[in-house]
C-alpha cells in the first residue's frame, strides 16, 4: 500500500483527450494558485496490487470544497490517472458523517473579483478532471452530499450510499438563493433524467437515501458499516470488463457534455463572478451561514 501527499512530478496520461491545450489540468491549477498547502486535505491510498486507490476526503468539520481543498483534488487525481498501474479510484469521506458539503461558502462571500475568478476555475477544474477521468470512479457516499458535493459524486462512474436516513444528497442551490450553472444541470440530468432533475433543481431537494435511490441519484444502499467493502466489491466487477473498451465507452458517452463547458469556460467564469459579486447574492449566501449557525442553536 502506497500513500502520498500533493507534491510529485505531473505529466499528462494521454488516455483520454486532456480538455485544453497541452498543460494538464493540475499545472494550469498551479499556475493560478502556488500558496503552499497548510496541510493534507485528501488522504491517498494506493493498493499497487489491486490497481485501486481510495481517495479519502478529511477537511473537517465538512470537507467544505474551498480553494485549497480543490487544488489538493486534483493533483492528486491527476497523478493517479498518469499512473498506468492505476485503474480505479473510489471517493469516500474520512470525515464523519459528511461526505462533502460542497462549495465552500466562505471562498463565495465578501471576496475579490480575482479571488472569485480563481475559485470558479479550480471549482471547474475539479469537475473536468473528474468527469473525464479514464479510471473507474466509484462513490462511496458516507454521509451527507449537498450541492458541490452531490456533483463529485455524480461525476463519478456509480454510487454507493450508506443507508442512513440523516444524510442528504442533491443540488440545493435553490435553497442559497444561487443557480446551479449549466455544467451542474447537465451532469444531475445525466443521472437522474430530465423531469427527476428539473423538480430537483427547482426545489433545491436534498434526498434522504431512500429517495435518492428511488429517483437514480444513487445506485445503491448498504448499511453505514459496508459502504467501503462493497464499494471495493463493485470495483471489482468495473474492473474485470476490458479497459480499453470501458474507457472508449465512458468517454463518448461523457464528451459532448464535457465539451461544452470547456468551449464556454470563460463566460461561464465571467457569470459566476458577475452573479455571486451582486449584493443579494451576498446577502442571501451570509444569511445561508447565519442559519446554519443558528439552526445548531
Ligand atoms: N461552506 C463553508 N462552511 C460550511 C459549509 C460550506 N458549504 N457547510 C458547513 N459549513 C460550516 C458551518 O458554518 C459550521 O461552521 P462553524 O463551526 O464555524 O459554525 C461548520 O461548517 C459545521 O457545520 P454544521 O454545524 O452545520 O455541521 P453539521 O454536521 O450539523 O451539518 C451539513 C453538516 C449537513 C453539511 C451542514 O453543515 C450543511 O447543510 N451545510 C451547507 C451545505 C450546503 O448547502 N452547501 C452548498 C454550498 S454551494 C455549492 O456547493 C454549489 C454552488 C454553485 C455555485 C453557483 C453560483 C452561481
Amino acid at each position: 500500500m502506497a500513500s502520498w501527499g500533493p507534491r510529485f512530478l505531473l505529466r499528462s496520461s494521454g488516455l483520454f483527450p486532456r480538455t485544453q491545450g497541452s498543460r494538464n489540468a493540475a499545472q494550469r491549477l498551479l499556475s493560478v494558485q502556488r500558496r503552499p498547502f497548510s496541510d493534507t486535505k485528501i488522504l491517498v491510498e494506493f493498493d499497487e496490487n489491486k490497481g485501486v486507490a481510495v481517495m479519502k476526503m478529511k477537511s473537517p468539520p465538512v470537507n467544505s470544497l474551498s480553494l485549497d481543498f480543490l487544488t489538493e483534488f486534483v493533483i492528486n487525481l491527476e497523478k493517479l490517472e498518469n499512473d498506468k498501474g492505476c485503474r480505479g479510484v473510489i471517493l469516500t469521506s474520512g470525515t464523519p458523517h459528511i461526505f462533502s458539503a460542497g462549495l465552500d461558502i466562505m471562498e463565495m462571500v465578501g471576496k475579490s473579483e480575482a479571488h472569485y475568478t480563481e475559485f470558479w476555475k479550480a471549482v471547474q477544474e475539479m469537475w473536468l478532471t473528474l468527469y473525464n477521468s479514464s479510471m473507474v470512479t466509484l462513490a462511496a457516499i458516507n454521509g451527507s452530499s449537498p450541492a458541490g458535493g452531490c456533483l463529485m459524486a455524480m461525476s463519478c462512474d456509480y454510487r454507493i450510499m450508506a443507508d442512513n436516513p440523516k444524510y442528504g444528497i442533491g443540488l440545493n442551490e435553490t435553497q442559497l438563493g444561487i443557480v446551479a450553472p449549466f455544467w451542474f444541470k447537465d451532469t444531475i440530468v445525466n443521472t437522474v433524467g430530465h423531469r427527476a432533475a428539473e423538480r430537483s433543481l427547482q426545489l433545491g431537494l436534498l434526498y434522504p437515501p431512500a429517495e435518492a435511490l428511488k429517483v437514480g441519484m444513487v445506485d445503491e444502499l448498504v448499511p453505514e458499516e459496508k459502504v467501503q467493502s462493497r464499494a471495493a466489491e463493485v470495483m471489482s466487477q468495473w474492473l474485470a470488463i476490458p479497459g480499453h473498451a470501458r474507457q472508449l465507452t465512458k468517454s463518448s458517452m461523457r464528451k459532448p457534455t464535457l465539451d461544452r463547458l470547456v468551449a464556454h469556460r470563460d463566460s461561464d467564469i465571467q457569470n459566476f463572478v458577475r452573479f455571486i459579486s451582486r449584493d443579494s447574492i451576498q446577502r442571501s449566501l451570509q444569511s445561508y451561514m447565519e442559519s446554519l449557525k443558528q439552526r445548531r442553536g
